[in-house]
């Protein structure tokens, strides 16, 4: 009942609301989160734009790929507030973003550097900033009984003490984490060190991040949102906040930082000219040793490293980074320059990482519906399991159904161990260190984790943001 009257207050279309099947209940907050979406600060004027993506092959205006401003964690001021940014070509749209820029600043630190950012909140809600993949003590790590409230500060402070990896921030209020992210709150935090530095690895201009995310407009040109308890889908594929984007490239090898942003949309990577990417990393870091791959998997969440070799071809060739599920061509690589530039393809080793051994127990978490983990629903207070610290488990994920549920872990990072079900194998993506593992439906994966950083309260989720933003969540406390 409270659903259809909600509904009828804040104008959810039917096509929205009806694929609840399977959750217990649609939060209240998430319901007015969309209302909030939609009228409370799309107000500044835009320019109408037609929906719909470009395919391969179509004749597009494209925009040059914005870049985030780089910055140092130590001593930043951060502040999460309505902005208007051009997404390209001049077209105008209201978003939420970080510091005015869509997406946010990138954070850029070495291993053993300290990270102290002021934050400020300019939303008309509670948020927090969470740190995803980033290892920190639970007082930092943006956990949602931390909100900061409308005009609000919170000082996040904390030793970067992992390895070099890309990771990311952005909102994780409780029950409204889905609408800030998709209105534009996200940005990338990359770590360096000096067993990545030894690798020689492209670097400056040929070293991009790409967050790639999907994205709805509403007639002014605006970002929306509306929760959906399957997941939103956007209609409109960005890159780096930027609408059918163009990178003008050396004949070179490029390093690309790569960040699955959208709410609840998989891609599936592939380039246009059948070119293989060299897979070095993913989440917590470089792999053992790269891997040659010509389709990559990519769910919410979810980083991959990869290297590029635009060598060989002639200036004037465009080729295309596509997403074969959706048919969508994500970015368009314009080789504009010839260039001789020394480095290669790394075929050694590129990291040494010990293998996590001998659980000391297993833990098995069923995410059922869209809303519940082992049958209940996520509640802020209660906390759902303790773990010793320093202690290594294997944690079995399984599902009841309306996968796909990409599960993230904070506090630690894991190393999945095997799938079952489902497509039943593991990925090259899948290896080393990760913190986020895509579960389909009839799926059982498998990880062994183990917290030595830090004891307190961590969170395990959906990273659908509308199933985490229902309940799809656990508090642990490893103590
Ligand atoms: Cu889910």
């Amino acid at each position: 009942m409270r659903i259809k009257q909600e509904k009828r207050n804040i104008g959810i279309t039917q096509q929205e609301t009806e694929s609840t099947h399977g959750a217990t209940h649609i939060s209240r907050r998430t319901f007015l989160r969309a209302a909030i979406a939609s009228a409370g600060m799309l107000a500044a004027g835009g320019i109408p734009m037609p929906a719909g993506a470009a395919k391969p092959g179509t004749a597009v205006t494209r925009n040059p790929l914005k870049i985030p401003p780089v910055v140092s964690p130590s001593n930043y001021a951060l502040q999460a507030a309505p902005a208007t940014v051009d997404v390209g070509g001049g077209k105008l749209s209201s978003v939420l973003a970080y510091n005015g820029f869509f997406p946010g600043p990138t954070f850029r630190a070495n291993r053993n550097d300290s990270a102290s950012i002021a934050f400020t909140s300019g939303l008309t809600e509670e948020t927090t900033v969470h740190w995803h993949g980033m290892i920190v003590p639970t007082s930092a790590d943006g956990h949602p009984r931390d909100a900061v409230m409308p005009g609000g500060s919170y000082a996040y402070q904390f030793p970067i003490l992992q390895r070099a990896c890309l990771n990311w921030y952005h909102p994780h209020p409780h029950m409204m984490t889905g609408g800030q992210v998709a209105l534009g709150l996200a940005g990338a935090f990359i770590i360096n060190d000096a067993e990545e530095a030894a690798l020689s690895l492209p670097s400056g201009a040929y070293e991009v991040p790409l967050i790639i995310r999907d994205a709805k407009f509403d007639k002014s040109g605006n970002l929306t949102y509306t929760a959906k308890s399957s997941g939103f889908l956007g209609d409109t594929p960005l890159v780096n906040g930027t609408r059918d984007p163009r990178l003008d490239v050396d004949t070179a090898i490029y390093r690309f930082r790569v960040l699955c942003g959208s709410n609840a949309r998989l891609f599936k990577l592939a380039l246009s000219n059948g070119a293989p990417f060299t897979l070095i990393g993913n989440d917590g870091g470089l792999l053992e040793t790269a891997v040659t791959i010509g389709q990559i998997e990519f769910s919410p969440g979810e980083r991959l490293d990869l290297l590029v070799d635009f060598r060989g071809l002639p200036v004037g060739t465009k080729v295309i980074l596509q997403d074969l599920n959706s048919g969508w061509s994500l970015l368009e690589f314009n080789v504009t320059r010839q260039v001789s530039v020394a480095g290669a393809i790394p075929t050694g080793t590129l990291s040494a990482i010990t293998p996590l051994t001998s659980p000391v127990i297993t833990r098995e978490f069923s995410f059922d519906g869209m809303s519940r983990i082992n049958g209940k629903v996520y509640d802020m207070n209660r906390i759902d399991f303790q773990v010793p610290f320093g202690q290594t488990e294997l944690w079995r994920f399984k599902t009841g159904g309306n996968a796909p549920h990409p599960v993230h872990v904070h506090g630690a990072s894991f190393q999945v161990q095997s799938r079952s079900g489902g497509r039943g194998v593991l990925f090259p993506w899948e290896r080393g260190w990760k913190d986020t593992v895509l579960l389909q439906d009839g799926e059982t994966v498998e990880v062994l984790v183990r917290f030595d950083a830090y004891r307190g309260l961590y969170l395990m989720h959906c990273h659908k943001l509308e199933h985490e933003d229902m309940g799809m969540m656990a508090n642990f406390e490893v103590v």
